[in-house]
């Protein structure tokens, strides 16, 4: 079987050590980094959400495998190519209020790290008050929010209006970016985001674009 055919199998399985083993493994390969997350770990969450929402797979079995998917990844984080050219820029993100999913909002997170951003992750289930006084305190040029559910996605607009009732938005120059795999681009322009990441490379090329004052 192929390495990465291998880590979807054990992922599923919700098999830690194998999934480490496994992507130890295809670095000692030379594999690339990028292309291990991509066709290994992130192939394997596909099929997994396939297996739970047709019931095929549990909640408790989706938590091991989530486990599998963090334990992979902090075999990958030192591996992430850091910039030598640092953003003279923070970037602030967390997954909003009642929302617990982080993998998605750790693969942005990494990605920026890496790209030179001064990154300060908030961590799951951020409330819109916890965004606001994180903004007032460290001054972001960037805000980012992740949700993974449908139910939750309205705590996006929610942090919105709350940063706008204190123009924070205005008064910071800040911009903010939404992602995860309920949100769209229509969404962000609903809610008044100022921008929608349709992946973690994205969410860097967007921030980038910011800096560098192309972004809107
Ligand atoms: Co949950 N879950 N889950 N879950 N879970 C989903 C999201 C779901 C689609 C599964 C399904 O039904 N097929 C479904 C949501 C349905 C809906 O809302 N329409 C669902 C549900 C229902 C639930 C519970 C309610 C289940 C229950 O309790 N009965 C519950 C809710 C808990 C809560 O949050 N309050 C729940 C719980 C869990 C676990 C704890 C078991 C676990 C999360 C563990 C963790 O994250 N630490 C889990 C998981 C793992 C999933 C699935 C299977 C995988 C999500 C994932 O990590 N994908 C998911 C099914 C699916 O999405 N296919 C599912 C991989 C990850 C790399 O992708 O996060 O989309 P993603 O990130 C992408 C992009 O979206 C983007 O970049 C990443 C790729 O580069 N991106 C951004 C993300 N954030 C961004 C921010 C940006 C830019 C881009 O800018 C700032």
């Amino acid at each position: 079987m192929e390495l990465y055919e291998e880590i979807i199998q054990m992922m599923q399985e919700g098999e830690e050590e194998e999934v480490v083993a496994l992507v130890k493994k295809c670095l000692s390969e030379g594999k690339d980094v990028q292309e291990i997350i991509n066709k290994g770990l992130i192939a394997a969450m596909d099929i997994i959400g396939k297996k739970f929402r047709k019931g095929e797979m549990f909640f408790p079995e989706v938590m091991l495998s989530a486990t599998c998917m963090h334990a992979g990844m902090k075999i990958l984080k030192p591996y992430f190519k850091a910039s030598s050219k640092k953003q003279p820029a923070k970037f602030v993100i967390g997954t909003v209020a009642e929302d617990v999913h982080d993998i998605g909002k750790n693969l942005v997170a990494m990605n920026l790290s890496a790209a030179g951003f001064e990154v300060i992750d908030l961590g799951t289930d951020v409330s819109p008050e916890k965004f606001v006084q994180v903004v007032k305190k460290h001054n972001p040029k960037i805000l980012g929010m992740s949700a993974l559910l449908t139910t939750t996605m309205p705590h996006m607009k929610e942090t919105i209006a709350a940063l706008d009732s204190e123009g924070l938005r205005k008064s910071k120059r800040l911009k903010i970016i939404i992602g995860g795999a309920p949100v769209d681009q229509e969404f962000a322009d609903e809610i008044g985001a100022d921008f929608y990441g349709n992946d973690a490379m994205e969410a860097v090329t967007i921030a980038k674009s910011i800096v560098t004052g192309k972004g809107k």
